[in-house]
């Protein structure tokens, strides 16, 4: 009877030594199994005979049905913790706050851009678009760089593992001026054999991309440019335009101008744009807005345009720059850090 006891009690601090259903079944075969200890004691019982065998037997069983209780059991309880681990797991808190639904809102260098066309757009300029991926001469030759030439070290690009016709890589476009070339020739063509060609007026905002990153550059940044060529279009309707223009995007008069001469390929002659707040913060600083000049003859000569006849000007100008003067923001980075604390200040709802 004894030997009995000790065999449920082993049996049922085996089932609880283990956690995992396979070493639970593995552990009944031990004593219930083909070769495990109580089908063992069964088999002896045919060495008994009478009442002897009788009671034998009908211990052995209330044995094995402790054993099988205890197993059942465990087995019960493996499957409850198995079941609560995998709750657990899938856990949904719903004490925590929706994640809700934010609107999405415009990029501040994206707010200058639409502001910056719908000034220009008042006062008669039309506005270009055209590809980021540019072929070497309209991106360079056609705006007086040549191969080889020293002003293209000024404007370090990316270049595109593919050629145009001409043998030469494409390029991610270090300005949006090729946008105004395939506008202008296009332009031309369009009126080429009329008696008088209507003015080009237009404006060429976007993406550019110079091989460049600190505080002050990024390696792809906005400009916008702008170019005015007609019949009798002078460096004074240049002032005149970029001055208004500045006054409509800072909303305010107390602005001076300067320009510095300077040098580009594609103007002659050349400047920079100074401008100074009269009031505020930045009072009396000169702020570097913009390059600008007097279309070169070469350059109107590749628009299809007789040199003598059609004169302009041109500018070009940071939209970054134009942005952190406009909102008093100090470094160009945080344009493309993602934040949505800075970004939200634009946006206020
Ligand atoms: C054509 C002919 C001439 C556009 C010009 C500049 C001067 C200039 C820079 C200012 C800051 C670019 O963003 S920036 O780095 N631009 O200084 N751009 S004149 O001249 C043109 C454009 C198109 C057909």
């Amino acid at each position: 009877m004894n030997e009995l006891n000790d065999l449920v009690d082993r049996a049922q601090a085996e089932f609880l030594a283990v956690d995992q259903p396979a070493e639970l079944e593995n552990a009944k075969a031990r004593y219930l199994g083909k070769s495990g200890a109580l089908t063992a004691l069964m088999k002896d019982l045919a060495a008994l005979t009478g009442d002897a065998r009788r009671e034998r037997g009908a211990q052995i069983n209330l044995a094995k049905q402790a054993v099988e209780r205890a197993l059942q059991q465990r087995r019960d309880a493996l499957a409850e913790a198995e079941l609560q681990q995998r709750l657990a797991a899938q856990a949904i808190d719903v004490t925590l706050p929706g994640r809700g639904q934010h609107a999405g809102g415009v990029h501040p260098v994206v707010r200058s851009w639409m502001r910056i066309e719908e000034i220009f757009r008042s006062i008669g300029f039309e506005v270009a678009d055209g590809p980021e991926i540019e072929d070497d001469w309209t991106n360079f030759t056609a705006l007086n760089s040549p191969q080889n030439h020293p002003a293209r070290s000024m404007q370090d690009t990316f270049y595109v593992d593919l050629k145009d016709e001409h043998g030469q890589p494409l390029l991610l476009r270090t300005h949006t001026s090729p946008m105004q070339v395939r506008h202008a020739r296009a332009h031309a063509a369009r009126h080429a054999g009329a008696a008088a060609m209507p003015e080009v007026r237009v404006i060429a905002p976007g993406r550019t991309y110079r091989v460049d990153s600190d505080a002050t550059h990024s390696p792809m940044f906005h400009q916008f440019e702008g170019l005015w060529i007609g019949e009798d279009v002078s460096l004074a309707d240049l002032k005149g335009v970029y001055t208004g223009f500045l006054h409509a995007f800072f909303e305010r008069d107390d602005i001076t101008l300067r320009f510095r001469p300077s040098y580009f390929p594609f103007t002659e002659p050349s400047a920079e744009i100074d401008m100074m707040f009269d009031s505020g913060p930045l009072r009396g600083r000169w702020l570097e807005i913009s390059g600008a000049g007097q279309v070169h003859p070469k350059v109107v000569r590749n628009f299809g345009l007789d040199p003598e006849r059609h004169i302009g000007f041109a500018f070009g100008s940071g939209i970054e720059r134009l942005t952190m003067l406009r909102y008093g923001i100090g470094d160009l980075r945080q344009f493309y850090a993602g934040d949505l604390r800075f970004l939200e200040q634009f946006n206020a709802a």
